[in-house]
């Protein structure tokens, strides 16, 4: 993988006053793949989507209802807990907010349990999904996932390390106890800020 040490992005600033590259991160352009077990098998015309737990109201989406939902764009960096980041990322899907009035969380949910197709699970509180940075992606710098990066779409929330970013995402729980996933039951944080180097226990 290639490795930008010199980079001049990486003495910028983010508009939070953090650094860009969060402390113990380098620069890479490649975009390496990482996951634990196969790329599950996904069918477009079965394909689900489903919001349950605490709600209001659960949600049950087909890949065309998902489609037709309001849908956004971001730009933004990825860290991923093995050190390596990758800047500049520009993101299509679904914000997770407009998604979530669809369901209306109750009162009682305070974290949220990204499922997916083959198992893998994880978890991040509710508190930090809110804002238009969180979505679930289906198209990365214009191009649909492939299939190693979680196609047909996956969860992203780039503030925080990029396991809690579930490939092949299949839907969303809310939950009123936080609950570790797959990683987070293999020693990984509970939450996982990479700013202060939340990388395991
Ligand atoms: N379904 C699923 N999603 C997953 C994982 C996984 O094993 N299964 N690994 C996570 C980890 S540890 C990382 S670093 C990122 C890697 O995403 P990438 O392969 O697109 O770079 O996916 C995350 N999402
Ligand atoms: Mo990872």
């Amino acid at each position: 993988m290639a490795l930008f040490a010199k980079d001049p992005r990486m003495q910028q600033a983010r508009d939070d006053g953090r650094p860009r590259l969060p402390p113990g991160q380098r620069l890479t352009d490649g975009w390496p793949v990482l996951h634990y077990g196969s790329i599950p098998k996904v069918d477009l015309a079965t394909w689900k989507f489903h919001i349950f737990g605490l709600v209001e109201q659960e949600v049950t989406l087909s890949w065309d209802e998902f489609m037709a939902l309001s849908q956004s764009k971001s730009r933004s960096d990825i860290h991923c807990v093995t050190t390596w980041s990758k800047f500049d990322n520009e993101w299509d899907g679904v914000v997770m907010d407009d998604l979530f009035a669809l369901a209306r969380p109750k009162p009682e949910a305070a974290h949220v349990i990204f499922h997916s197709y083959g198992g893998y699970t994880t978890n991040v509180s509710l508190s930090e999904l809110h804002g238009p940075e969180n979505m679930l992606v289906h198209t990365h710098n214009g191009e649909p996932l492939t299939e190693e990066h979680g196609w047909p779409l996956r969860g992203l929330v780039p503030n925080l390390y990029f396991w809690k970013s579930a490939k092949w995402v299949r839907g969303i729980e809310f939950v009123a106890q936080d609950r570790a996933g797959f990683w987070e039951m293999y020693g990984y944080h509970m939450h996982g800020d990479p700013w202060t180097e939340e990388r395991y226990g």
